[in-house]
């Protein structure tokens, strides 16, 4: 058999241009399972193996995904080992730390969570904040994966959805109730951190406006030692405002009832109330096969946050946006948050094929100066863009894979389809990269990032999805 050789392009790294070599999708899905692996400590998968070094909420669930391709049981004990710091009141947050583990920054002893509330739990510790409200869909996609393979993998997730279904449904009661008090169809965060996209110019404004106290604790970054670019993360100011939050947080006892009056960063956001709709969508289908009484319930949350997200939407830049709950003002940004709307629907049918056209137009997927025709995260038509700004404007594997799937699921296969290449394409220098410059291509962040390595793994062996 006569070797095809490898398909070269060049990419910039440090200045140079070096041409470097595609691996062929074989390889991606082995080295995304042996990272995987490689990531993986007792009962918990490091987002990151140096960055990261702990599990985080939202990780967890695209990784859990990643794993049902190739341990079921693995994948199911990935979302245990997260539910274990669930809180009292439901809230699953965004940090279950490894004890072993003391090399990263802020930690709990910064968070002290279990010190501030009492319904937080003191083992395993946690952080006091959460993120995206991913879990539901990553179960519902667990669950097909394994219904696909059949045997044991069908029945160890059977067998663990039951227990599962009432934690995430203990979070989505959390989520509905605590912040969304209004019933306004939009959950209410205190910190960037919560959305999960730390430094996004989504939120420059709210944050612009944060006042640090002189009581900041003086603290060490860690994160600047691993990604020795020190431009690509958020800068020394912006991680003072993160912190100076965390103390209002604790000082306000981690208790949804005070912060809000507490909280000096208080925003709407439309992405995670997207996800939110998405997920008890989900949830509620789960649900269905297992004869359980909530499901009106969860659809009902699911048509509450739809209808939130539609409203968002602003028909100037025709994206959804956030709103800023200390001035009453929308957020005018051109992120890829503005897209929401695509991930739960809920728009009228025009309005979502304008959104779909903006999507594939020069401002976003078909701005022909991409490496690839993948999603960044900031448009490249926006004066915010800053292409190798972590949030700011890179292409952030996992993104794809949501939006990919998500648009697959809802029948825009004409859409999900150039997008699930694109990201391959982009993955397939085989680093597995936390984000990625979109112009040259170049992997920046943390090399080995375990949701990049889950998506690789779903993006390639999607047989279900890919028409
Ligand atoms: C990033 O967030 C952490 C803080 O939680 C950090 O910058 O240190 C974000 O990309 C977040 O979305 C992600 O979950 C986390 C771990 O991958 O890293």
């Amino acid at each position: 058999m006569t070797e095809k050789p490898p398909v070269s392009r060049n990419s910039t790294i440090l200045g140079a241009t070096l041409r470097t070599a595609d691996i062929e999708p074989i390889a991606l899905a082995a080295r995304a399972a042996y990272v995987l692996r490689g990531n993986s400590g007792a009962g918990m998968t490091r987002a990151a193996p140096q960055l990261y070094p702990h599990q985080w909420s939202w990780d967890a669930a695209f990784v859990s995904v990643g794993l049902a391709h190739v341990d079921a049981r693995r994948a199911c004990l990935e979302l245990d080992g997260l539910f274990a710091g669930q809180w009292r009141t439901g809230m699953l947050p965004h940090i279950v730390f490894d004890p072993e583990e003391t090399g990263y920054f802020p930690g709990p002893d910064t968070w002290a969570c279990a010190e501030h509330c009492a319904d937080a739990p003191s083992n395993p510790r946690t952080s006091g904040i959460c993120q995206p409200p991913v879990h539901a869909l990553a179960v519902h996609r667990m669950a097909t994966i394994a219904a696909h393979a059949g045997g044991d993998a069908a029945d160890a997730l059977e067998k663990w959805l039951p227990g599962a279904y009432q934690r995430m449904l203990h979070w989505h009661r959390y989520l509905a109730a605590r912040r969304d008090p209004g019933g306004n169809g939009l959950l209410t965060i205190y910190h960037g951190w919560e959305s999960g996209m730390d430094n996004s110019p989504r939120w420059d404004a709210p944050y612009a406006r944060v006042q640090v106290g002189r009581e900041l604790p003086s603290y060490t970054r860690r994160d600047t030692d691993t990604v020795a670019d020190a431009s690509q993360r958020p800068s020394r100011s912006e991680y003072d405002r993160y912190l100076w939050i965390v103390e209002e947080l604790k000082a306000a006892g981690y208790d949804d009832g005070r912060i809000p009056a507490a909280a000096s960063f208080l925003v709407t956001d439309v992405f995670m109330s997207a996800v939110f709709a998405a997920a008890n969508h989900a949830l509620a289908d789960l649900g269905r096969r297992m004869g359980a009484l909530e499901v009106d319930e969860l659809e009902g949350y699911a048509e509450r946050f739809r209808a939130g997200v539609a409203a968002s939407v602003d028909p100037d830049s025709g994206l959804a946006l956030d709103t800023d709950l200390r001035t009453g003002r929308r957020l005018q940004v051109q992120t890829i948050a503005g897209f929401a709307p695509l991930l739960c629907g809920g728009l009228p049918p025009a309005d979502e094929q304008r959104m779909v056209e903006l999507l594939l137009s020069p401002q976003w997927t078909g701005q022909p100066s991409l490496r690839h025709p993948v999603l960044p995260s900031t448009s490249p038509a926006s004066p915010a863009f800053r292409p190798r700004a972590y949030w700011r404007g890179p292409s952030w594997p996992v993104m794809n894979w949501l939006f990919a799937w998500t648009l697959d699921r809802r029948g825009m296969h004409d859409v999900s389809e150039p997008l699930r290449q694109a990201a391959l394409s982009e993955l397939a220098d085989g680093s597995l990269a936390e984000y990625y410059e979109p112009v040259t291509g170049e992997p920046l962040g943390s090399r080995d990032q375990s949701w990049s390595a889950a998506a690789a793994l779903d993006l390639l062996l999607a047989s279900d999805w890919v028409k």
